[in-house]
């Protein structure tokens, strides 16, 4: 599932032999301004299959977290067996910089909302399912292999739109995240919950507010992932090839 910035890396994953807009698949909500004509390519790399989503659903789109998590459950029903997720997050823990890719060890969901409510449907999972390792140490292991700079770090998943206040960024700090953003922990909830061994990165793309010098946009995000293009692509590439 390839969030801000990384959509460029799905062109180094293999050969499409398929691409369908979301919305024909079924269950995905109608195409926001955002997320216009989003598509899932169908990708042969060697042995393997790959499923890329170019884009994902947000709960910040008003979306339930159902149709947030609806793509990860469509793919572990479609027979992926392990989940890449990418997102640009603001980056807390000092020396951390912009344009940095960060792999994911944790996260701690503050977005007051899970895929999970209700009824459990025991034929997709448990009902408590363990988060204990929900970000594979084995995947990320293997990332690092590839790309021994890789730092880890604890991911905060908020609702947004906003970006933080000087103070929740410190109550960020002070509950241990070390990365913030707004995607993938709901995602990584539904992928756990389905079975699927799941590798989150994050592109690290500012710093939290307050932390840096200026002001949060959304433009300098984009600036930033699209510099960080060529690195990310390889990366996402080389781990997928390898899985
Ligand atoms: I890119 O600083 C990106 N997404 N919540 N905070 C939150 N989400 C983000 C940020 C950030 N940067």
């Amino acid at each position: 599932m390839l969030g801000s910035g990384w959509r460029t890396a799905a062109a180094r994953m293999g050969e499409v032999v398929a691409e369908v807009p979301m919305v024909e698949l079924g269950g995905f909500p109608e195409a926001s301004v955002a997320g216009h004509g989003d598509t899932v390519r169908s990708i042969r790399n060697g042995d393997r299959r790959i499923l890329a989503f170019m884009g994902r659903v947000h709960l910040y789109e008003g979306h339930h977290p159902n149709v947030v998590a609806h793509g990860i459950r469509t793919a572990v029903r479609a027979g992926c067996r392990t989940v890449v997720l990418t997102n640009a997050a603001g980056g807390l823990r000092p020396g951390m910089t912009a344009g940095q890719p960060v792999l994911v060890s944790d996260h701690i969901n503050l977005t007051g909302h899970t895929p999970l409510l209700g009824p459990n449907d025991d034929r997709l999972g448990p009902r408590f399912p363990d988060m204990t390792t929900a970000y594979s140490p084995r995947l990320r292991a293997l990332a690092r292999a590839i790309d021994p700079d890789l730092e880890e770090a604890v991911y905060l998943g908020l609702a947004g739109p906003t970006y933080e206040t000087p103070a929740e960024v410190r109550m960020v700090a002070a509950m241990g995240g070390e990365l913030v953003g707004m995607s993938t922990v709901l995602e990584a909830i539904a992928a756990v919950h389905a079975g699927a061994e799941v590798l989150a990165v994050s592109l690290v793309t500012n710093l939290a507010a307050g932390l840096g010098d200026d002001a949060l946009d959304h433009d300098d995000v984009l600036a930033v992932a699209a510099r960080s293009a060529e690195r990310m692509g390889g990366l996402i590439a080389d781990v997928v090839g390898r899985i």
